[in-house]
């Protein structure tokens, strides 16, 4: 690296902007905690979680429809606890901010993908808009075909996780949830609702499809977290 002499040392202190409500709900974040994953650097030795296999392709995973939306039909809905709940056109949710990850997908049916690269509005961007209030905890999420699935406000707003409308530089396919899915990479592949239609902000936390029916509410893969603990 080449030293300059516009150092940053000798730029002008950039102004910092006035305290928004944005800024004053990251402080309050902070203040709490929130969206600590308590992720750890693994070693590659490590990567695959316990009891999958690594497979190449990329299998198709749904109750046995497959919604076609057209793109000037589709709408996404934030409703809820949120001090600025959205309905979002194609065209307006395309015109936020992007970000990619390249993560891992890990199903509960024990196969797993490496190296994702996903293109789409960072969750965490998502809750810097809407604002979630004070008493939100969980979101709940509904599908076009209608599937949901429960979250804890943290694991929503994890690091990594994406509304991705792309997979590797292509607009995501019918059939892997496009026009729109989520993409939680840190937890069992069954939380990443294809399809988005609404997210929910909850108060209190209320089962999805598949946490109804015998997974698990939370689904680390790091734990195995596969099927319900209850009753
Ligand atoms: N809307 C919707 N989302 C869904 C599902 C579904 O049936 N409907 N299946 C879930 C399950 S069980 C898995 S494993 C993944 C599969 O995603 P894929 O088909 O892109 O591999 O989507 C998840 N999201
Ligand atoms: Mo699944």
């Amino acid at each position: 690296m080449s030293e300059t002499s516009d150092s940053p040392a000798s730029a002008p202190e950039a102004a910092l902007p006035a305290d928004s409500k944005l800024t004053t709900t990251k402080q309050r974040w902070a203040r709490e905690g929130k969206f600590l994953t308590g992720k750890a650097t693994r070693p590659e030795s490590a990567r695959l979680p316990p009891g999958q296999h690594l497979v190449r392709d990329w299998p198709v995973l749904d109750l046995g429809m497959q919604p076609r939306l057209p793109l000037d039909r589709w709408r996404l809905d934030v409703t809820g606890a949120v001090e600025q709940p959205l309905s979002w056109d194609w065209e307006t949710f395309r015109a936020q901010k992007q970000t990619q990850e390249t993560t891992d997908i890990h199903c509960v049916t024990t196969w797993s993908r490496y190296d994702n690269r996903w293109e789409g509005l960072a969750t965490r961007d998502l809750l810097d808009l809407v604002m979630p209030k004070p008493e939100a905890s969980h979101v709940m999420l509904h599908s076009y075909d209608g599937y949901t699935t429960n979250l804890t406000l943290e694991d929503f707003g994890a690091e990594a996780a994406l509304i991705v409308h792309s997979w590797e530089g292509q607009p995501l396919t019918t059939e892997h949830g496009g026009p729109a899915r989520l993409v939680v990479p840190h937890l069992y592949f069954w939380k990443s609702a294809k399809w988005l239609k609404q997210i929910e902000f909850r108060t209190a936390d209320q089962r999805g499809f598949w946490e109804q029916r015998g997974y698990h509410n939370h689904a680390d893969p790091w734990t195995e977290q596969r099927y319900s603990d209850e009753e």
